[in-house]
């Protein structure tokens, strides 16, 4: 099977407060320095970079959580990233150019209600060492790139930041692979919830080819539109050092490309955010090129021919 859309839209969001450090805001020209647009036109895709998403100037939002950081500005980014992936997922397939994680909270929002009137389900493929699963009640740090997917399914303690998400993400459609770094009472939410949680020790004892293909073929019988959210901290910090929040024990090279070619070969992958890449902490620009490099899998790139896959 052929991808759903033959045009890429690139769709930078340079949002950083979300995170507990600065640079976030310079990674859509890294991964544009990195040569994106190039590695995508040269798997025959039509690529059209949409430049950067901006905010207005965003109100001071007071919240009863002390500990949060931003939230007016992460409201707008919300906003304006809901609006530009429910216009963008019409025409082609987004990749967001993150930013931070907070972005997603925006991009499923939209993506959602795509979905939803589209008569179909949206799913979410997770890959991150952290769930990000934290509402603004619960989180200590009060850095909102640790909250999107707690907005994106609606769980409650939003209040006062957007309007409930009138098309919820279902929790049970989500499946999170890579996590190495919990809280407390994102453990304990987890547990509570219907979300498809991997920790490393899973894709450790079972491969991480059996946990995605149990996923995918979950999205394929429900004809689901696919959305994968790559956290650069999915990764090993040995191989992509460019991120505020290393985590030791991530992803391999190897784990990250299979999981890339296998995206791929689904045909169901339909929009893409690449976030928290910080290149002020990157050693020149290694980080940013590998994820050129996991996209171009993700888009079909592939050592040698391979038979097409019958599923
Ligand atoms: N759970 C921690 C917190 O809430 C760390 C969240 C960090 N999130 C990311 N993206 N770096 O996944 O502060
Ligand atoms: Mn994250
Ligand atoms: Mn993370
Ligand atoms: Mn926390």
């Amino acid at each position: 099977p052929t991808l759903p859309t033959r045009t890429c839209l690139l769709i930078g969001a340079p949002v950083q407060v979300g995170a507990g450090r600065l640079g976030c805001d310079m990674g859509p020209s890294a991964f544009r320095a990195a040569g994106l647009g190039p590695a995508l036109e040269d798997l025959g895709y039509r690529v059209e970079d949409r430049g950067n998403l901006t905010i207005p100037s965003a109100p001071v939002l007071e919240h009863a959580n002390p500990a949060i950081r931003h939230l007016g500005e992460i409201a707008a980014w919300t906003k304006a990233l809901a609006d530009a992936a429910h216009a963008a997922s019409r025409e082609g397939m987004p990749i967001f150019l993150g930013g931070d994680h907070s972005l997603s909270a925006g991009t499923m929002t939209g993506l959602s209600r795509r979905a939803t009137e589209e008569g179909r389900e949206l799913f979410v493929l997770w890959l991150d060492s952290h769930p990000d699963f934290h509402t603004l009640d619960s989180t200590r740090s009060g850095n909102l790139h640790g909250v999107p997917m707690a907005y994106a399914v609606g769980r409650p303690g939003f209040e006062g930041f957007l309007p409930p998400n009138p098309a919820p993400l279902k929790p049970e459609n989500v499946c999170m692979i890579g996590l190495r770094s919990v809280d407390p009472a994102e453990r304990q939410a987890l547990r509570d919830s219907k979300v498809t949680v991997h920790d490393m020790r899973a894709i450790d004892e079972n491969g991480i080819a059996t946990l995605l293909a149990d996923f995918l073929d979950k999205v394929r019988a429900a004809n689901g539109l696919l959305h994968v959210s790559l956290d650069v901290d999915f990764l090993d910090p040995g191989i992509a050092p460019g991120v505020g929040t290393t985590v030791p024990g991530g992803a391999t090279f190897r784990e990250a490309h299979l999981v890339m070619e296998m995206l791929h070969d689904t045909g169901l992958v339909a929009s893409l955010d690449l976030v928290e890449l910080n290149p002020f902490v990157d050693e020149r620009g290694r980080t940013a090129l590998l994820l050129v490099d996991l996209v171009a899998s993700l888009m079909g790139r592939t050592v040698l021919d391979r038979p097409t896959k019958s599923f």
